[in-house]
């Protein structure tokens, strides 16, 4: 996989996807990250990339010529037309189902937007899919689009150091994950639940997947409406879904 990221703020990105396990799978050679500078293909001697809107009102926008010769180079660099996706609040809200579609494409072209947005007539031409992380406002699409590349590099075969971790977890099902616990096994006076201590592994399965259930039942149990329950299961999540 290789991401694309058309910014004014590189650094900010780069910063944050070389560490930790996404910056690991670019040193594996498992995906690229190369962030695009806007500002490098401004088309005036002062390196302006924004300017007033036409008919009025607060702010200022990215022009469409800057963010047009950004993605072009990506073009002629892969001689591929990605897709595009231009992070916004007013896009589809990002899921794990969106992620694992975008891990399917070799190559992947992020725009992040400043000020105000961008000039609508560069996004009718290049955006192929608007994604907003969630309903609220922030300053730029960089953050939003680090969000989706770590969500779309841990599904990457080898990124992550088990490869069946990232298929048997939260999502798989619609139900959230059942607790987990590590040494030591009293800590603070609480005690490892016994029954996974047991070595029965076909118990400690049977209560992870009640845990699933009652877990989902009490935190989101907008989840339940597309999970597949058996009748038993739905019997113990309606004694813990919360009241009022
Ligand atoms: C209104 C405000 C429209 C993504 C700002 C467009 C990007 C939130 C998200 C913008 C973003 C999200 C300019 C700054 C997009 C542009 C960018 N804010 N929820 N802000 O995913």
């Amino acid at each position: 996989m290789n991401f694309h990221i058309l910014t004014l703020f590189p650094e900010m990105v780069m910063n944050g996807l070389n560490t930790s396990i996404v910056g690991r799978a670019i040193n594996n050679q498992l995906l690229t990250v190369e962030a695009i500078n806007i500002r490098d293909f401004a088309e005036n001697k002062h390196n302006r990339v924004d300017d007033y809107t036409y008919g009025g009102g607060a702010g200022m926008l990215m022009q469409a010529g800057p963010v047009y010769g950004a993605y072009q180079s990506v073009v002629e660099k892969t001689g591929k037309t990605p897709r595009v996706i231009y992070l916004s609040p007013q896009g589809q809200t990002f899921s794990q189902s969106m992620a694992e579609e975008f891990a399917k494409e070799e190559e992947l072209v992020f725009l992040c937007g400043h000020y105000e947005g961008i000039d609508e007539r560069v996004l009718e031409e290049i955006v192929t899919d608007y994604v907003s992380i969630g309903d609220y406002v922030l300053t730029g699409g960089e953050l939003p689009a680090m969000v989706m590349i770590d969500a779309i590099s841990r599904l990457i075969p080898g990124v992550l150091h088990n490869d069946t971790s990232a298929e048997f977890e939260s999502f798989q099902d619609n139900l959230l994950e059942y607790p987990q616990y590590t040494r030591p096994e009293e800590w603070h006076g609480k005690k490892v639940p016994e029954i996974l201590m047991s070595g029965h592994h076909a118990n400690v399965e049977k209560w992870r997947r009640e845990q699933s259930v009652i877990r989902t039942a009490q935190r989101r149990p907008d989840l339940l409406e597309k999970a597949v329950l058996t009748e038993k299961e739905k019997e113990l999540a309606k004694k813990y879904l919360p009241t009022e």
